[in-house]
C-alpha cells in the first residue's frame, strides 16, 4: 500500500516531507532529503541576503519537545536558485519556503523564483525568532497587503505556513483570507513562538538564540497544531485548499491523527533532528501498516472524522 497526494497540481509520491527547519539549509542537507523517502524537498526559509542565524546553541531537544531560535539561517535566494537543476534530479517536488524580511524582499524572491523549476512556494508568515519583527500571520491587514502584491507573481502556486492560533476567531479570520486569495494549501502550523525551557542542571534556558526564548515544536506542539488543523478543515471544507499538518509527527499514528483532524499531508522537523532522514520511511511505513490493519484504503475515508459529536 502506498499513499500519494497532490497540492496545486503537483503530485507527491507519499504523504510526508520535511518541514522547512534547521536541517534543510545546505546543498548537502537538501540532497540528503532528496535521497530519502521524503515526498518532497522543502528548502529552509529563504531571505534575499544570506544569513548566519543566531548564536549557538540555537536548538535543543527535550523530553517534552524541541525548541529553537535558529534565526533564519540560509544561503540567500540566489544560491538556492542555482541548486534547483541538481535538486530536480531527485524527481520529487521542490518547495521553496520564503520568508523575506519586508514586502519588497518577498517580491524580489517571488519574482526571481518564477523562472525556475521550483514546483511550489510556501510563504512563511510565522517565523518567531527575528528580533523586532512582528509575525505577519498574526496581522491580518498586513497579510492581505502582502498577498495582494505576491498574487501578481502567478507562475508558481504558493501556500501559507501559518503560526498556531489559540482563538477560533483568528482561525476564521485567516480562513477568510485563504478563501479570498484562493490559497491552494496551508501548512499548519509553525512553532509556538517565544517559549522557554529551563535546564534543571544549569537553571538557564536550554538555548541562546533570542534571549533564551524560541519556537516550541515536536510532541509539545501536537495538540495545538492538531486543533488548528481541525478548525481550518471545518472552515475550508467547501474550498479546494489543502492542509499540511505539522507539529509532533513522530510515528505513523501521529500522521494518522493529522489525517483524522483533516490534513492531506504532513511535515516533520523535530523527529528529523532525533533520528535523521530515515524517519520518512519509518513513519510512512507505520502509517501504511495502521491503515491496512484498519482496512482503510483512501485517506478521504477518514479525513476530518475526528469529531465525536458528528
Ligand atoms: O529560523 C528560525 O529560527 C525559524 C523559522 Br524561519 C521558523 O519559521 N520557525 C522556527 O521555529 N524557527
Amino acid at each position: 500500500m502506498n499513499f500519494s497526494s497532490s497540492l496545486a497540481n503537483t503530485s507527491f509520491n507519499g504523504l510526508l516531507f520535511n518541514a522547512s527547519g534547521p536541517l534543510c539549509i545546505t546543498q548537502e542537507d537538501l540532497e540528503s532529503i532528496g535521497n530519502s523517502k521524503s515526498a518532497a524537498i522543502n528548502i529552509k526559509s529563504i531571505t534575499v541576503e544570506p544569513r548566519a542565524g543566531n548564536q549557538e546553541p540555537f536548538w535543543a531537544l527535550t523530553h517534552i519537545g524541541g525548541i529553537n531560535s535558529v534565526g533564519l539561517p540560509n544561503l540567500g535566494y540566489k544560491a538556492y536558485i542555482q541548486m534547483v537543476p541538481k535538486l530536480k534530479t531527485f524527481t520529487k517536488p521542490i518547495i521553496a519556503s520564503v520568508s523575506g524580511l519586508s514586502i519588497e524582499d518577498n517580491e524580489t524572491i517571488f519574482k526571481a523564483l518564477q523562472d525556475t523549476e521550483i514546483d511550489l512556494i510556501e510563504l512563511n508568515t510565522a517565523c518567531p525568532n527575528i528580533e523586532g519583527k512582528a509575525m505577519i500571520g498574526y496581522d491580518f491587514e498586513q497579510t492581505r497587503a502582502l498577498l495582494t502584491r505576491l498574487k501578481l507573481f502567478n507562475k508558481i502556486p504558493f501556500g501559507l505556513k501559518l503560526p498556531p492560533y489559540l482563538d477560533p476567531i483568528l482561525i476564521q479570520e485567516m480562513a477568510e483570507i485563504v478563501k479570498e486569495f484562493e490559497i491552494p494549501f496551508i501548512s499548519c502550523c509553525n512553532t509556538a513562538g517565544n517559549a522557554l525551557i529551563i535546564d534543571p542542571l544549569t537553571d538557564r534556558s536550554v538555548i541562546k538564540g533570542k534571549d533564551g526564548l524560541g519556537g516550541l515544536s515536536g510532541a509539545a506542539l501536537k495538540p495545538i497544531a492538531l486543533g488548528n488543523v481541525a478548525m481550518f478543515y471545518r472552515a475550508l471544507k467547501d474550498t479546494n485548499t489543502k492542509i499540511i499538518g505539522i507539529g509532533g509527527i513522530e510515528s505513523g499514528r501521529d500522521l494518522y491523527d493529522y489525517i483524522l483532524a483533516g490534513a492531506d499531508m504532513g511535515q516533520v522537523a523535530t523527529v528529523m533532528m532525533h533520528e535523521g532522514n530515515g524517519c520518512f520511511e519509518r513513519i510512512q511505513t507505520e502509517f501504511c501498516i495502521l491503515m491496512k490493519e484498519k482496512n482503510i484504503r483512501k485517506i478521504e475515508d477518514i479525513q476530518g472524522s475526528w469529531d465525536l459529536s458528528i
